[in-house]
């Protein structure tokens, strides 16, 4: 394959399905506004700049990166429930499952939630990531129904220069055998505003810079509801962060009970502990 596939915003959500399913990946160019991503850089921007380089390997000792990113702004409601992302997102993942409840035979469809946010800031001289899966944290086989679908949007230009994600199209159709080579992936390029939507069985990683200036990109994975979070919402995001998000979004920060019945509060949807402090 010699690209990912490239879209616009208003383009059609059961396009987008077929070519995340076949793909794996996908490319939106003009994903969120100017204005938008200014005013998250303006939100980040102070704790980036707080952080130092990671310190491994896998995290990159060039690379910066910030978590907790609905406790640090209330401007992401546009990015999490795009379309495109949100749409594609819960037509992939939330398939019904059938289940016999006594004689009868039920079918239970499962919610999705966020998972992981970071800002990840590749800086000049940071080398390549190992190249891997992020459904591989769900220690799950593959191939298999997709329990992640993520995004990176881009808060900067991304090159192949600069260290735009590498992806290896179509990988989530591979089984657990066979390795990723870094002679397969190819680099994603999008201006500042674009997006990379992604599943999480595709093989990816960060890429190397060789240009003079920074990368920077916000990712966030939505995960099936019946599975732990990566980031721990419940701690990362204050109460009052929540409370400034609507009830979308509140949901899948995790205020929601996944059928049949995971994650309840008093043998209650969580949500209601929500509503009671409005
Ligand atoms: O920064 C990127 O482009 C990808 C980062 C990534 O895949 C990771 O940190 O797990």
């Amino acid at each position: 394959m010699s690209g990912l596939v490239r879209v616009r915003s208003g383009h059609s959500l059961d396009d987008v399905e077929e070519i995340l399913e076949r793909d794996g990946a996908i490319v939106v160019e003009d994903f969120t506004d100017d204005i938008t991503r200014e005013a998250l850089l303006a939100d980040f921007r102070p704790a980036l700049d707080a952080q130092g380089y990671g310190d491994d390997w896998y995290n990159g000792t060039k690379t910066r990166r910030v978590s907790s990113l609905f406790g640090r702004t209330k401007e992401l409601t546009p990015i999490v429930t795009h379309p495109l992302y949100l749409g594609a997102a819960r037509r992939i993942m939330q398939k019904p499952v059938p289940i016999w409840l006594g004689k009868s035979r039920v079918e239970m469809t499962p919610t999705i939630q966020i998972s992981g946010t970071q800002l990840i800031e590749i800086h000049p001289g940071q080398g390549k990531q190992p190249l891997h899966r992020d459904d591989a944290l769900h220690l799950r086989r593959h191939p298999g129904p997709t329990s992640r679908v993520q995004i990176m949007v881009a808060l900067s230009e991304f090159t192949a220069e600069n260290g735009g994600t590498l992806v290896i199209p179509g990988s989530h159709h591979w089984d657990d055998e066979r390795p990723p080579l870094a002679s397969e992936a190819i680099p994603t390029e999008m201006p500042p505003g674009g997006a990379l939507i992604w599943l999480g069985g595709v093989y990816h990683g960060g890429g190397k810079n060789v240009a003079d200036t920074p990368r920077t990109g916000m990712t966030i994975a939505l995960d099936l509801g019946n599975l732990r979070q990566e980031e721990n919402q419940y701690l990362a995001v204050p109460r009052e962060m929540v409370l400034a998000y609507p009830e979308e979004v509140r949901r899948l920060l995790g205020y929601d009970r996944c059928p049949p019945g995971l994650g309840w509060y008093e043998m209650e949807d969580p949500y209601l502990l929500l509503e009671d402090s409005e």
